[in-house]
């Protein structure tokens, strides 16, 4: 089965995405997601003038091979554009199979290891009365996992709480917005916040928390510690992530466990992470992490190392990435948790698509391959708008952490 062509789309029902198809001379076609939020373009122009044209004539039941032809190929390994790009091909080409094998892709990674995918839903609130609402509302659609982020006395606008509510969206139109931030703020507010929580809902939730790369070291550990009686599922994302090391400090002060890896492309940003036993959960994307196949390859070192899964599944990832994401957790024997935010009616009109929620947990449908499909003549509908995740700086204009 020959690779023929491959073409890029991109659309915006509400907020962009970019999108892969490839085609093959046994008439059956793949989907892959190829979205980098606020750098979306890109990767179009990686994939149209510098991967498709090495593609076609390839056989496109070669999944393994030519993900390496990709990264090692390349000669300029790793980096955010690069791996998205390879992602994107992955996915298609194991859409692909699972299409000519007529089986849906959790299959063909080595079938079920459990029945149904626990995820977690973004409360989001202004303030604490607010976020208590917010996090009522996912007690009563039945999350047994939820996400807790909150505005903080005093700022005005902070990275994490959304305008929206139920569908979160990160980007905002034209040029990067500026937000302000006060760590010692943040720090005396957040344990308040959970411990009003455990208060109002008891212990049988799990409560997540991410920190968005905004601490420093100490910082994450006397957090971690302030938060150990409420007991948290995770706290994610509290140093910039570039030095793994960071997590050394931070593990020997708290028994909070502590999760990882939204920004990461490869395995080898994990190496320390994961020998060091320094994490408990891995963030990585599929599809900022290069796609399934070397996606398979981190969660198997990671649960050498009794580290789970806690896979990124945010609204700047296509449809395409979340099935990709349900049937990767449905196989894999160290599954934690998947995020899931929801998208709006808009994208899910683009993207239809067999995978369904129910009281807090997730199922890839049985259809052949991934179950999703791209309906290209409405998302032409949708021209691209220049859209940039937020700048964060400190009150006195210093550029701050992400
Ligand atoms: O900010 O995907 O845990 N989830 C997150 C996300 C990220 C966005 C950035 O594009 O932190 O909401
Ligand atoms: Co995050």
């Amino acid at each position: 089965m020959k690779i023929t062509d491959a073409k890029v789309f991109v659309t915006c029902p509400g907020r962009n995405f970019v999108t892969l198809k490839i085609y093959t001379d046994a008439g059956i076609y793949g989907i892959g997601d190829a979205t980098l939020n606020g750098r979306e373009l890109a990767v179009v122009s990686y994939l149209e003038d510098h991967v498709i044209p090495c593609l076609i004539g390839r056989d496109a039941s070669q999944i393994e091979d030519i993900w390496q032809y990709l990264y090692r190929g390349a000669y300029w390994r790793r980096g955010p554009v690069n791996m998205s790009a390879s992602a994107a091909v992955d996915m298609a080409l194991w859409d692909i199979k699972g299409k000519a094998l007529n089986t849906p892709v959790y299959n063909l990674l080595g079938g079920k290891s459990r029945s149904a995918v626990m995820v977690y839903g973004h409360a989001n609130g202004a303030d604490l009365h607010d976020t208590i609402a917010e996090v009522g509302k996912y007690v009563d659609m039945g999350y047994r996992a939820i996400r807790a982020q909150s505005g903080i006395p005093g700022l005005k606008s902070t990275y994490g709480v959304g305008r929206g509510k139920l569908f979160y969206e990160p980007a905002e139109k034209g040029l990067p917005p500026e937000n302000t931030w006060n760590t010692e703020k943040y720090l005396v507010y957040t344990p308040q916040l959970f411990k009003a929580l455990r208060e109002e809902f008891g212990d049988e939730h799990y409560l997540l928390h991410d920190c968005h790369h905004r601490l420093t070291p100490i910082q994450a550990a006397r957090l971690g510690k302030e938060l150990e009686p409420y007991h948290l599922f995770w706290l994610e994302d509290t140093v910039p992530c570039e030095l793994q090391e960071s997590f050394r400090l931070i593990r020997q002060h708290t028994t909070t466990p502590l999760a990882v890896g939204e920004v990461f492309n490869t395995i080898y940003d994990y190496t320390t992470l994961f020998t060091e036993q320094l994490i408990d959960y891995v963030r990585m994307s599929l599809l900022r992490g290069g796609g399934i196949t070397p996606s398979l390859k981190v969660a198997h070192m990671a649960g050498v190392y009794h580290i789970k899964t806690g896979f990124h599944g945010a609204t700047d990832l296509s449809p395409v990435t979340m099935a990709a994401a349900l049937h990767f957790d449905l196989a894999i024997h160290n599954f934690g948790v998947q995020e899931y935010m929801r998208h709006t009616p808009e994208t899910d009109a683009v993207f239809p698509h067999h995978y369904t929620f129910d009281k807090g947990y997730m199922y890839p449908g049985d259809a052949p391959g991934l179950g999703v499909d791209f309906d290209e003549t409405l998302a032409a509908k949708y021209p691209y708008e220049r859209a940039y995740l937020p700048v964060n700086r400190l009150e006195d204009g210093t550029m701050f952490n992400w």
